[in-house]
């Protein structure tokens, strides 16, 4: 079981015409993806469950045993995402049980390939909501209550996938199974380009959340409105997205971090020829602390003083130093990486899960975009790291089988 060929297998499953996916939870793209994984896990003769929030297990071994080890990621993707942010960690979790049960190998504990339902929040708008609800981290009243673009609330989709609201909520009988957790993923940035490994270990998420902005106007005729007689909020917004630009900007400065995006915006009437009356901004920041993000915002809401309505927070995730430290030795001194990016893994780990991250070499560096790429050897390389790990932590000798 090849991990290429693995990713072969689903890469038209919500592909767009200009190659991104568009892989949206408690879509058909989505039940498409769970097929994937349920006949893959079949295949492999793990036993899949599907958790009270969507999230699935696939288990080698008895889960009831405890002490299980899981890996896994997600398969939901941001509107127009790339091919490996998600998939890249199941698809390397299934090859790893591959080679290890093509070994003869017979772990001493149970063993999951977790998938994570609606890690991007690309139709809802919060992040990683299937391990959020199952740590306790977001209600499942808040999460049924979010609504999409269309305002369907999560609750209605729920239910269109014939699933039951009521049954989403805290599971930490499910969690307390999991001893440890790792989750290989494409790396999102350039840490791994310019130095000769194909892998790297992730040692924590930066502290990062998401912020509505809203700007009111006078809605009037594009052609008729003198320019000095205008309340126009597109303006304000304009002035918002370059304050807090340079904010960050200001901000980022090695070995410091601080990331500020505005890659959403929602426009009342959205009319070429009309001065909108509303325009509803959503504020990506990100940074290297919790000060510095702190920081940040305040410079941001000091310069435009506008009202923030903060959508969610996420403090910084740290992954098992020991275990991070021990996974680098034991993958030849590769090097230690944090992440601006989220990832399910930094919610298990908050939630006292011992955790550490894989990541693989992404030649352009770029995610949540079409260009977003690994070299096939490097997603071999993924899977021997991945086999290697896994065969350490279950205490069974390291395979040397070809991908
Ligand atoms: O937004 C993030 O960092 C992640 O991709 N959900
Ligand atoms: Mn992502
Ligand atoms: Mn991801």
């Amino acid at each position: 079981m090849d991990v290429v060929a693995l990713l072969a297998e689903i890469e038209s499953i919500g592909r767009l015409s200009d190659g991104g996916y568009r892989r949206f939870a408690l879509t058909d793209a989505e039940a498409q993806l769970n097929e994937w994984f349920d006949s893959t896990a079949a295949s492999l003769g793990l036993a899949v469950e599907e958790d009270r929030n969507g999230n699935r297990w696939a288990w080698w071994g008895d889960p009831s045993q405890g002490s299980a080890i899981a890996t896994g990621s997600h398969l939901d993707s941001v509107s127009r995402g790339g091919a490996y942010d998600g998939p890249l960690g199941i698809a390397s979790a299934f090859a790893a049980v591959a080679r290890l049960k093509a070994a003869g190998k017979e772990p001493t504990q149970p063993l999951a390939v977790s998938c994570f339902t609606d890690e991007e929040g690309g139709r809802f708008g919060v992040a990683c909501l299937g391990s959020r609800l199952a740590a306790g981290k977001i209600t499942a009243e808040r999460a049924l209550g979010l609504r999409d673009d269309d305002g369907i609330s999560m609750a209605e989709a729920v239910r269109a996938r014939g699933r039951r609201p009521a049954h989403l909520g805290p599971d930490p009988q499910r969690l307390q199974r999991v001893a440890t957790f790792i989750e290989l993923h494409v790396e999102q940035g350039r840490g791994l380009v310019d130095t000769d490994h194909a892998v790297a270990v992730g040692t924590a998420v930066w502290p990062h959340g998401r912020w509505r902005v809203e700007f009111s106007g006078r809605a009037d005729h594009a052609g008729t409105a003198h320019m000095d007689d205008r309340v126009d909020p597109m303006l304000h917004l304009a002035q918002f997205i370059t304050v807090a630009k340079e904010s960050a900007r200001a901000r980022d400065t090695l070995p410091q971090a601080a990331r500020a995006t505005v890659g959403r915006v929602q426009v009342l009437p959205n009319a070429v020829n009309a001065i909108p009356a509303q325009v509803l901004a959503w504020l990506d920041a990100r940074a290297s602390s919790e000060t510095l993000l702190d920081e940040l915002i305040e410079a941001i809401v000091a310069e435009t003083n506008v009202q923030l309505s903060e959508e969610s927070r996420t403090p910084r995730q740290v992954f098992d130093p020991s275990l991070g430290a021990h996974l680098a030795h034991l993958l030849g001194d590769v090097p230690l990486l944090d992440s601006g990016a989220g990832h399910d893994a930094g919610v298990l780990a908050d939630a006292g899960v011992s955790t550490a991250m894989l990541f693989v070499r992404n030649p352009t560096g770029i995610s949540h975009a079409p260009e977003e790429f690994a070299e096939e050897v490097d997603l071999r390389a993924g899977v021997d790291a991945l086999t290697a790990v896994l065969s350490d932590l279950l205490g069974i000798d390291k395979t040397e089988q070809p991908a």
